[in-house]
């Protein structure tokens, strides 16, 4: 696909090429198109609640002003509503399914999707994101869907993709075939493909982790970010260090330069045990890209892709970039006797 095209003339042509599409698939990804200009214009104004009233707080009209993420929130349930194409959603802001109001149509798809990830750093102008993760249901069209639809593994998706809110606003997507990103014109209001097929370099010189938490890490994951640090030119170290500590912002730049980004199991909160990081909402499809781009992502002792969700809100380890840094962890948790990891 030329570089130029937008975002629409790209959803179309992957239908056109889809003898069996019905373009339920597209009106779905446009919906989300939609909601993803709808969040930029108001994550941009984020720096003007102070002018109209700080969140939780009431702006000048005196109506209370609601916090972006849920405002995120809201915008993509109803636009994904609207779609008719879905049958349930479930977001990261939510505990339980969310029910399509009676008055939608209902679809045969469901996503996952975290409205606006990264959100406590609204406040400093740093970049977040939207990310979502799209299935098809395994339930009969005539029933009412169920947690089996919502609990399959990171293998089943057939769409996933990010929103980042940055100097520019950028939609990164994949439906299985390689991973495209699009850069919004905000002065026609169109995406327009300026990274086609990214491919991550098989290895990198980034690290992105918080070390604040390395006194709670396992043994493995401390010697792997240490032996990042020890120079040896041979293998281009020691590794520069970036963290943003918005999820969207670290994947997204070690997908274009390449690195590895690590959330992994810490003791530091007895209450998640098994990583910060949400399986189906930032894992997932997250996983699903880099794979598709040619990188790994693992729980450090299992492909993050294959686990069998028990929850919808689990939580799991995510070392996660080039597939040759991703090895290099590997390869320390595997000759560990401490195993933390899922
Ligand atoms: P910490 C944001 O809250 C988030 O879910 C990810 O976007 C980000 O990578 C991570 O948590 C940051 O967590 O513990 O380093 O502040």
């Amino acid at each position: 696909m030329d570089i130029g095209i937008t975002l629409f003339n790209h959803i179309l042509s992957n239908q056109k090429i889809n003898p069996k599409a019905t373009g339920a698939f597209s009106r779905l990804l446009m919906a989300i198109v939609v909601a993803a200009k709808m969040v930029q214009r108001d994550v941009a104004r984020a720096g003007l609640v102070d002018v109209l009233g700080r969140a939780g707080g009431f702006n000048v009209q005196g109506e209370e002003v609601q916090k972006l993420d849920n405002i995120a929130n809201q915008v993509l349930k109803r636009l994904l509503f609207s779609s008719g194409e879905v049958c349930t959603l479930v977001s990261e802001e939510e505990a339980d399914l969310i029910e399509v109001p009676r008055q939608y149509r209902r679809g045969d798809y469901l996503i996952h999707f975290d409205p606006l990830d990264g959100s406590s750093n609204i406040d400093a102008n740093v970049s977040i994101g939207t990310i979502f993760s799209i299935y098809r249901r395994i339930t009969s069209p005539e029933t009412d869907p169920e947690l089996k639809d919502v609990l399959q593994p990171g293998l089943n998706q057939v769409a996933a993709g990010y929103i980042i809110y940055g100097s520019s606003c950028m939609l990164v997507y994949s439906t299985g075939s390689g991973v495209h990103g699009f850069t919004l014109d905000p002065s026609v209001g169109e995406f327009i493909l300026s990274y086609p097929k990214i491919e991550i370099p098989k290895k990198g010189k980034i690290y992105s982790t918080n070390e604040g938490n390395s006194a709670y890490w396992d043994q493995a994951t401390r010697d792997y970010i240490d032996w990042l640090k020890n120079p040896d030119s041979e293998h281009s170290k020691p590794y520069t260090s970036r963290y943003i500590g918005s999820l969207v912002a670290d994947f997204h730049r070690n997908l274009l330069y390449g690195g590895i980004y690590l959330y992994p199991a810490d003791r530091r909160d007895p209450l998640k045990p098994t990583g910060k990081l949400r399986l189906m909402c930032e894992a997932n499809p997250m996983s699903f890209l880099v794979e598709q781009a040619g990188g790994l992502a693992t729980t450090g002792t299992k492909r993050i892709l294959e686990i069998k969700p028990t929850e919808i809100h689990q939580r799991v380890p995510l070392i996660i970039g080039s597939s040759e840094d991703v090895k290099a962890y590997q390869e320390f948790v595997a000759k560990s006797d401490e195993k933390i990891n899922l």
